[in-house]
């Protein structure tokens, strides 16, 4: 039965290439092509942004919210690795892992962010080279009682120091991880800095950040092992009239530092989109970090679905021969949903677009519009949305040795079923 239905999809997936073909589109090289972009699954989905600093720790302040109580979140990091195993089977090809500081295995006691160090990432390190993936990482600026009024750009010289230690702690946890897995680790830098109502400065905090931003990367760590990148936000829940770290602060910090600038889809006005901003960005940085994310009506950090917006952002990547310049990362948390199915769900559609776009009659559509024939660029852009990549996705997914179609979900409620319900 299993064979039988191995076989229909190779068969499907035979037709599927013959059609692509036609149209000067070949699926096997797409696909080789998918296989090699990795996406960074973000460790926070599957506990609700708590981390393993306390035990029970929940997020707190930064402006961000994980809202929904379904049961079996991972309580500790093994759970937590547990729960990336499981959704790592169900998602075909080689991925990555990206982890908050607040993630580390702690052994039990309470190690503050300004002393955490690459040891306490061992257990990570050794998960991440078992499965052959690389690791990004982040500095957590929230849930601290010394972030609850500002972090790098606190006016207290003390509290911008202890952060300070904090960032340049991380990077050397970052730098550990490039080392120990032969890829680089992208460290993101996102702070929560901002004020609820109307500030009468807004330039001092903003020289304070830069200042301390430089202090954080005074030191050069070879870009083999770290790469930095650097976050940007519109506003956030207390920090509606003003946010330190702007869009325009950190493009020019990026750009004058030469660092990596992350665009997360959440992070710009509600109709504002970033798939555009890619080609003017790498203009001017060397590399991007994306936070890819689904904003519904603010921030909300809503499970990635395959919106117009995912596929134009990438078939940016794809059209801009940009893989080797944007790092692919996930940045949403739903509490309200079994958090497995969200990280399948999630990190399958961003696949699923990349698939879409490198199955794209590319060269029908230059033509066209390098002809000015701008009637036959719409109408292969509308035609190639109903091409067979349904067929070749499934093909993928079996190649992978990963679930085909929905059969995931059974292997994730049997998940929920005979370990989330035990927590
Ligand atoms: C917050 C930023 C940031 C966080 C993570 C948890 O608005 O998007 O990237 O979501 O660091
Ligand atoms: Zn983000």
């Amino acid at each position: 039965m299993r064979a039988h239905h191995a076989e229909q999809i190779d068969a499907r997936y035979a037709l599927a290439k013959e059609q692509y073909a036609a149209l000067s589109v070949d699926t096997d090289a797409a696909l080789a092509a998918l296989r090699a972009i990795p996406v960074s699954l973000h460790c926070w989905q599957g506990d609700d942004v708590g981390g393993f600093e306390r035990p029970a720790a929940t997020l707190s302040g930064g402006g961000i919210q994980a809202t929904g109580n379904y049961p079996g979140k991972a309580r500790n990091a093994d759970e937590l690795r547990a729960d990336l195993d499981m959704a790592l089977s169900l998602i075909p090809g080689t991925h990555r892992l990206n982890l908050h500081a607040i993630y580390g295995d702690f052994g039990g006691k309470f190690v503050d962010r300004n002393a955490i160090q690459p040891e306490h990432f061992a257990r990570w390190i050794d998960w991440a080279k078992a499965k052959g993936m690389g690791m990004d990482f982040n500095p957590t600026y929230f849930s601290h009682p010394k972030a609850e009024d500002g972090t790098l750009s606190h006016p207290d010289p003390a509290i911008r120091q202890f952060w300070i230690e904090h960032g340049i702690a991380c990077r050397k946890i970052g730098e550990a991880f490039g080392k120990a897995l032969g890829t680089p680790c992208v460290t993101n830098i996102w702070i929560p800095d901002g004020s609820k109502d109307i500030p009468v400065d807004r330039k001092a905090p903003r020289e304070r950040l830069l200042a301390a931003l430089d202090a954080i990367l005074a030191e050069k760590i070879d870009r083999r092992y770290l790469l930095d990148a650097v976050e940007s936000k519109l506003f956030g829940i207390g920090s509606e009239s003003y946010v330190v770290g702007s869009h325009e602060f950190y493009m020019g910090y990026a750009v004058s530092r030469q660092l990596l600038l992350c665009l997360d889809a959440g992070h710009f006005h509600p109709t504002e989109v970033i798939f555009d901003k890619l080609s003017s960005v790498l203009a001017f940085v060397p590399e991007v970090l994306l936070h890819v994310s689904r904003g519904v009506r603010w921030d909300s950090d809503h499970v990635v679905t395959l919106t117009d917006e995912l596929q134009a952002i990438a078939q940016e990547i794809i059209r801009g021969g940009y893989q080797q310049r944007v790092h692919i990362g996930l940045d949403f948390f739903d509490a309200s949903i079994n958090r497995l199915a969200a990280w399948v769900i999630g990190t399958r559609n961003m696949i699923k677009a990349l698939l879409l776009a490198l199955l794209e009659p590319i060269q029908t559509l230059r033509v066209s519009e390098q002809n000015g024939d701008f009637t036959a660029r719409l109408a292969w852009l509308e035609e190639a949305k109903t091409l067979p990549v349904g067929a070749v996705w499934d093909y993928y997914c079996q190649q992978q040795n990963t679930p085909v179609g929905a059969a995931w979900l059974d292997a994730v409620k049997t998940y929920e079923r005979d370990v989330l319900s035990k927590r």
